[in-house]
């Protein structure tokens, strides 16, 4: 079963009126607030501390995940864990003991998340894969909002969403993901996709409608 999961970025939002942008998103019909997390050493860009979390875990009801593009992920996940988000997902390039971690994560009721970079490869993460609900696959170099799509990508994208019926999680793609994009992809057995500056944000539109075009132009491929 093949279902539609739209998550904005937040990094994407405008900053000077959050609360507002996040009301916005709570009622746009998207699933869940994907928020990045970046330390300035494993991706070279800062974004998002605990105290921002919590900010907008106060904001709102959507569920939410951490995308954590941190060196050692292991050592702060039982403080994103209380900051009440629902999935964590953590790169395998910047951990020693990613099976440890992804233990971790769901010893505290929350679901593992794997997010991989463009140039690793199913091969390397593959024995990884039944310890996670979630696996994200990079369709850009983590660290910046508004980049081009990696093309070469693509293939592994289209593997793991073959492996996703197989080993049970659920495939999502991070990275410059347009409307042409998520066509291509969900029938492709991808099912989350998060929502930048190529498909949502800085459009003058409002959010919910935008989302209601997305689900409707993807109706069809739904399984
Ligand atoms: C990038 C980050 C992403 C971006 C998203 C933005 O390092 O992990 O989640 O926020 O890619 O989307 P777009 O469409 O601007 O690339
Ligand atoms: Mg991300």
């Amino acid at each position: 079963m093949n279902k539609l999961i739209l998550c904005p970025s937040l990094m994407c939002a405008d900053y000077r009126s959050l609360s507002e942008e996040i009301s916005n998103l709570g009622r746009s019909g998207a699933d869940i607030l994907h928020i990045d997390v970046m330390d300035g050493s494993f991706v070279p860009n800062f974004a998002c501390g605990p105290e921002v979390i919590k900010c907008v875990r106060s904001l709102t009801k959507m569920p939410m995940d951490v995308h954590l593009m941190i060196n050692d992920p292991s050592k702060h996940i039982a403080m994103f864990a209380e900051l009440g988000v629902d999935i964590i997902y953590i790169h395998p390039e910047a951990d020693a003991q990613t099976p440890r971690t992804l233990a971790k994560i769901k010893d505290l009721s929350l679901s593992p998340g794997l997010a991989i970079n463009p140039g690793t490869s199913i091969e390397a993460v593959k024995e990884l894969l039944p310890l996670c609900s979630y696996v994200m696959a990079m369709t850009v170099n983590p660290g910046f909002a508004g980049q081009k799509f990696l093309e070469f990508t693509t293939n592994k994208v289209k593997e793991l969403g073959k492996l996703s019926s197989v080993y049970g999680f659920t495939l999502c793609v991070d990275g410059a993901i347009s409307r042409e994009k998520i066509t291509e992809l969900f029938k492709a057995g991808v099912s989350g996709f998060v929502l930048g500056t190529s498909a949502l944000f800085n459009k003058n539109r409002p959010y919910a409608d935008i989302i209601r075009e997305i689900r409707a132009e993807n109706q069809a491929f739904a399984s």
